[in-house]
């Protein structure tokens, strides 16, 4: 493969894509497989940062149809594991949700003082009653929920947690743990295993 293309998966890999020149972008998104691609390379490593995200004062709605101030539900007291989704995504966020279906399991009871949280990036196809059958079919508990809500609302959650990428597909595997309000982000870029988030949530609130 061509050199601009190595560059482009690694940085993908990376969550650096969006700092690439626009033509390496531009080949990116020529390569059919480069989505593919940017997948493979994104699974060999998950690098670890940490943040401090201002979040906007925007309103979600919860899968249950509630609508909810986002501040407010990720300032509930309880550590937060969050991503961002969309349910008819056919590569990264099935793997992804496979993780925190695994994460759950792993924390057992604990998982009960935990808040898991996956937005929606694609708000105008998921719907509440979507949201809510995508966390059924991979066994959600109550700690676990799904948000969607307008466009421009969950466009700048996105840009809250610099993930925005313009196109859904263009999308990255990113995870975000806090474990409490006002405390910094931990942000993983590539896919970390259940077993990755499990210890760093643990470290985390063991840190607090
Ligand atoms: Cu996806």
């Amino acid at each position: 493969m061509r050199a601009p293309r190595k560059i482009a998966a690694a940085l993908a890999a990376a969550g650096l894509l969006a700092s690439l020149p626009a033509q390496a972008r531009a080949e990116e998104a020529a390569d059919p497989h480069a989505h593919h691609h940017q997948m493979m390379m994104s699974m060999k490593r998950a690098t670890r940062s940490t943040a401090d995200y201002a979040l906007p004062a925007i309103d979600l709605v919860r899968d249950d149809g509630k609508t909810v101030s986002l501040p407010a539900e990720l300032d509930d007291g309880k550590p937060v594991v969050l991503n961002f989704i969309f349910t008819t995504c056919t590569t990264i966020c099935p793997m992804m949700t496979q993780v925190f279906a695994r994460l759950q399991e792993r924390l057992g009871p604990e998982r009960d003082r935990v808040h898991m949280v996956s937005i929606s990036i694609d708000p105008e196809q998921d719907t509440p009653a979507r949201l809510a059958a995508y966390a059924r079919k991979f066994h959600a508990g109550p700690q676990w929920r799904y948000y969607t809500g307008s466009t421009e609302a969950s466009v700048a959650a996105q840009r809250a947690f610099d993930v925005y990428r313009g196109d859904k597909m263009d999308h990255t595997p990113v995870t975000f743990l806090r474990a409490a309000p006002g405390r910094r982000w931990v942000r993983i870029d590539g896919f970390a295993s259940a077993d990755e988030l499990a210890e760093a949530l643990h470290e985390l609130v063991a840190a607090r």
